[in-house]
């Protein structure tokens, strides 16, 4: 007795290269926001001013909860509240980027101490739509400390590393009690971006130990357009192929 299977019904063809289709279009047409995690940050530097080679604390994860989440590519959640936070660990995780010798003379009592010249670039190691950052402030040691936090710094933006665009002061907050980020947004429109430079910092001093300026962690923002998912795609075409064919075959 041979077993007769029923010729596929057209419509199911059909909706399976329809269903195919609205997921191509849906993923090519909608973008979502994801992290930039740089790759690598440098600084200048003039005379008065150290640097200390705790760079990588700012964008290596350390410190933070679950690194995972903020890694290139990941969707930014609407709530800060809903990413990592960055534990306080003393000389471990967080970054001291600038040290103003001549206030740290006079007892640490410093506010807006970085003069032209001083700034620090971030190379994301491609090129993005940026929209904003992710910012988790100073966050080591405790008291006076947490005053070496970036209150207000300068940026800008550029494609190639040397010419650079739409430059704008951001005003961050200190860190709060459970080490969350908080979420910037940069004005107007910053496209093909690979580079962001940040100068003319101040911190949140007088008070001491402000001699320092620094952060804990960041993250820049994107708008990116997903990959359709190729894999499905695949599978659904293939599946509505070989349907049509026993289709054809059965007729
Ligand atoms: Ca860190």
């Amino acid at each position: 007795m041979t077993a007769i299977t029923p010729a596929p019904q057209k419509w199911v063809i059909n909706s399976l290269l329809a269903v195919s289709f609205l997921i191509l279009t849906t993923s090519l047409s909608q973008a979502v926001t994801i992290f930039v995690r740089p790759t690598a940050v440098t600084a200048a530097v003039v005379t008065g001013y150290s640097v200390d080679s705790t760079f990588d604390r700012a964008i290596d994860g350390s410190g933070l909860s679950n690194a995972a989440l903020v890694a290139t590519g990941q969707l930014v959640p609407a709530l800060v509240t809903s990413g990592p936070t960055h534990t306080e660990t003393f000389g471990t995780n967080t970054a001291r980027f600038f040290n103003n010798a001549n206030l740290e003379n006079q007892n640490g009592q410093g506010t807006s101490f970085t003069p032209a010249g001083v700034s620090l670039t971030f190379n994301l190691g491609d090129t993005y739509d940026i929209g904003g950052l992710w910012l988790w402030n100073y966050r080591e040691g405790t008291g006076n400390r947490l005053n070496r936090g970036i209150d207000s710094v300068f940026v800008e933006f550029s494609t190639n590393g040397t010419d650079w665009t739409n430059g704008q002061t951001i005003n961050p907050a200190l860190i709060n009690s459970s080490g969350q980020a908080q979420s910037l947004t940069f004005t107007g429109t910053n496209t093909g971006i690979q580079f962001i430079r940040f100068s003319s910092f101040s911190n949140f001093g007088p008070a001491e130990n402000s001699n320092f300026i620094g952060f804990s962690e960041i993250r820049f923002t994107a708008e990116a357009i997903p990959e359709p998912g190729i894999s499905l795609l695949g599978t659904m075409g293939l599946m509505a192929l070989t349907l049509r064919r026993r289709r054809s075959r059965q007729a």
